[in-house]
């Protein structure tokens, strides 16, 4: 259960990120009631991913990752610059990372499609399908 999917969802990736707003774009988000739901299913093993930055390119480029919710994923950022990650979560969160290689961890706790972007440059450089 590694990342093997990746690859195949190349197509599907693009198809989607053509009826996603990159960034700011309001997704009809009820109000964000973390009501008491007792997820938190520790069965999940975490998802780990290497996220490369060079200049203005990273790697992955938008690709979609599944993820548990509740489960932590794993990032391992190796960037010759420093800068942030935005993840498009509710509530949304930021990773910020040095140059160098780092590591974080983020959990998503509400299932759908979460991008997580860079803004300097404006890329997508995940799309975590939460479920
Ligand atoms: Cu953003």
């Amino acid at each position: 259960m590694s990342g093997r999917g990746l690859a195949r969802l190349a197509p599907l990736v693009l198809v989607l990120a053509a009826g996603l707003t990159a960034c700011g774009g309001n997704d009809a988000d009820p109000p964000a009631t973390s009501s008491s739901s007792p997820s938190s299913s520790s069965d999940g093993d975490s998802v780990a991913l290497d996220v490369t930055r060079e200049g203005d390119t990273f790697t992955p480029n938008g690709e979609r990752v599944e993820l548990g919710v509740g489960q932590t994923l794993t990032l391992t950022i190796t960037a010759d610059t420093a800068g942030e990650l935005h993840v498009h979560s509710t509530p949304e969160q930021e990773i910020s990372y040095d140059a160098g290689t780092s590591e974080h961890e983020i959990t998503i706790d509400r299932p759908g499609v979460v991008e997580v972007e860079s803004h300097e440059p404006d890329t997508v450089v995940l799309q975590l399908e939460v479920r």
